[in-house]
């Protein structure tokens, strides 16, 4: 690369949490504000999978965007610097990158690393979000030993906490022991100011590099299922997005509490010729969030990206899928239908940082 190429040095800003704490929707809103201030950006989604929905997102809402798969940035490091050369060609000033939800030790295995190619790009601090309510199950009686391990790593490690959802959690300010901005990528409420604040270069970016033992780490990470689906539907009778994902999302939701599989995240995307929907849910019986065209008109065929994290065996989430798309009234095709729990993390560079700064987030 020639030294005039390098002018170019975006920011990467890695935007961490557990699944469904709200990244993808964090980004989409910072990459909004930065679009009308005329500044461009792009985004980079991580999973161990492909068929994701979160880049499948992104991309309909415009976003120049590239992914890293089959395995975590920290494991896929050279892959997302290539994929962070691609992007060139947009020239963003800013790349938001999403880790998996999974996802902790960051700051060791991605921020700092990242900081070693300083001519690539400079690198913000390492935003954690925390979705108060998935935070107050989680440490109430019946948590999830493996999601409160992970979730409390990626705190410990964060440099910056944010509580999201706040529109819906006007109480969150008071959880305890954390110092934390509030934000709401629904209202834009915090979005603003948490720009504004890892885009400053006033706080230090990897500054909390964890110790963590990989063996553990491991073993909470393969609790959950994953599982990542794509297939087209040719109607027998014309309908809209919504009725198709709509009571999809009810039977599987139905069938896996039944079946006792708790989901962590469940998101669905349609594309149809005549627009396209999401849904969302971010445990068993939620109402479903939804972004895109609720009014899009009937149409035969429709492309569904499904990706479900749950805690549940792999092998009994697929067959309850596999089920319900069997259940669907048309034609499937082009199925194809990956489920696994993620494979034990296995950096490509770790580099800690020895002295621990004063105050932290682990008491949460
Ligand atoms: N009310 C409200 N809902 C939100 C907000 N941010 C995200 N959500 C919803 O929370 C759910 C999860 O949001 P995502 O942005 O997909 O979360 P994520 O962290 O990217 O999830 P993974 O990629 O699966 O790890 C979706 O249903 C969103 O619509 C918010 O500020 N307010
Ligand atoms: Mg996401």
């Amino acid at each position: 690369m020639n030294a005039g190429a390098r002018q170019w040095r975006p920011w990467v800003v890695v935007v961490g949490g557990l699944l469904g704490a709200g990244k993808t929707s964090l980004i989409l809103a910072a990459v909004n504000i930065l679009e009308k201030t005329g500044v461009r950006s792009a985004v980079v989604i991580n999973d161990q999978g492909e068929e994701l929905v979160d880049t499948r997102h992104v991309q309909l809402r415009g976003v120049a965007s590239r992914e890293v798969t089959g395995g975590c940035f920290c494991c896929r490091f050279s892959a997302l610097l290539s994929v962070m050369e691609e992007l060139r060609a947009y020239a963003p000033e800013v790349i938001f990158a999403e880790p998996m939800g999974s996802c902790a030790d960051i700051a060791a295995t991605v921020i700092r690393p990242l900081q070693d190619e300083f001519e690539l790009c400079r690198v913000a601090p390492l935003t954690v979000l925390l979705d108060p309510t998935r935070r107050n199950l989680l440490i109430a009686g019946e948590a999830d030993p493996n999601l409160v391990f992970l979730m409390r790593k990626q705190l410990e490690e964060a440099d910056l906490v944010c509580i999201s959802k706040a529109d819906r959690n006007p109480g969150a300010a008071g959880i305890p022991s954390i110092d934390a901005r509030l934000i709401s990528a629904k209202t834009g409420a915090g979005v603003h100011e948490w720009l504004d604040e890892v885009l400053a270069g006033s706080l230090e970016a990897g500054s909390r590099t964890l110790e963590i033992d990989y063996e553990r780490y491991a073993y909470a990470e393969a609790a959950l299922a994953w599982l990542n689906v794509s297939f087209t539907v040719v109607l027998v009778s014309p309908a809209a997005p919504a009725s198709v994902v709509g009571p999809f999302l009810d039977d599987l939701d139905n069938a896996l509490t039944e079946a006792g599989v708790s989901i962590v995240h469940l998101k669905l995307i349609d594309r149809s010729p005549a627009g396209w929907l999401k849904l969302a849910i971010c445990a068993n019986g939620e109402e479903p969030t939804i972004d895109g065209s609720l009014d899009a008109s009937p149409a035969h065929r429709h492309e569904l990206l499904l990706n479900l994290r749950a805690i549940g065996s792999p092998s009994l989430v697929q067959g309850i899928a596999e089920g319900e798309i069997g259940c669907i009234d048309g034609k499937v095709l082009d199925l194809r239908i990956n489920c696994f729990s993620p494979a034990p993390p296995i950096p490509e560079r770790r580099r800690v940082k020895m002295r621990r700064p004063s105050g932290s987030h682990d008491a949460v």
